[in-house]
């Protein structure tokens, strides 16, 4: 496809287990972005705005059960749903920072007795692939004595790290692993340091698809 003068936009993603600040970051980032001129979009999954996504709100609130399999291309398809959205805002010099992604969509599933990677890895298959991704890494027992840890379906201990286990699983070289743990401006500093210089080098090349 065809590239803009000023190149297109970079992808970025936030991973990780609960409460370890990925909201939090991602925001601050997209503020950085705005700030400095740069075009950037936000994006979070489940985007539970859509058809799809008020169908997994309601599961994730234990207002509704859905079975495992079911759920887990509920998931994908509410980030099929959004590419089209994202592929034209990179093309068209835009960057998008994900708040969570696919990696979310297998941990999350993976961790589930009876499920294993491979197929969990299926469905996302082929979606836009992050210039990079950040994986906020916390202990189980300090996410959960953070606010509100405990409130949606997924947030116990020991289904936290069966999570984290599939994501070190998951782990390729684009990954940046950050420690949850620091304060969030110096977490926002680091993370701000890597995009700059990774900003150069993508900005002419070709968006790849994800686990092809
Ligand atoms: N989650 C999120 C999944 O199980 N599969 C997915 O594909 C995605 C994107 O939803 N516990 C889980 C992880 C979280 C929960 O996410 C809601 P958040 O970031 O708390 O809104
Ligand atoms: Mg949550």
């Amino acid at each position: 496809s065809l590239l803009s003068r000023k190149g297109r936009g970079i992808l970025v993603a936030f991973e990780g287990c609960d409460r370890g600040g990925k909201s939090t970051q991602c925001k601050m980032l997209v503020d950085y972005f705005k700030t400095t001129g740069r075009d950037v979009a936000h994006f979070s999954f489940p985007d539970r705005t859509t058809i799809i996504g008020q169908s997994i709100d309601s599961y994730l609130q234990g207002k509704s059960e859905l079975e495992d399999h079911a759920v887990h291309l509920l998931f994908s398809a509410n980030r099929w749903e959004a590419v089209p959205k994202i592929t034209q805002l990179i093309e068209r010099g835009t960057s998008v920072i994900m708040d969570r992604y696919a990696f979310s969509g297998v941990a999350f599933t993976a961790a589930k007795k009876g499920f294993d990677v491979t197929w969990c890895k299926y469905p996302d298959r082929g979606l836009p692939c992050p210039d990079i991704v950040f994986y906020l890494e916390i202990a189980t027992k300090d996410a959960m004595s953070r606010a509100s840890f405990g409130n949606e379906r997924y947030e116990k201990a020991e289904f936290q790290e069966r999570v984290a286990k599939v994501y070190k699983e998951l782990k390729s070289d684009d990954w940046r692993v950050v420690d949850a743990l620091r304060d969030m401006n110096e977490i926002h500093e680091e993370i701000k340091s890597t995009v700059i210089k990774l900003e150069d080098n993508v900005k002419y090349s070709e968006l790849k698809n994800l686990w092809t």
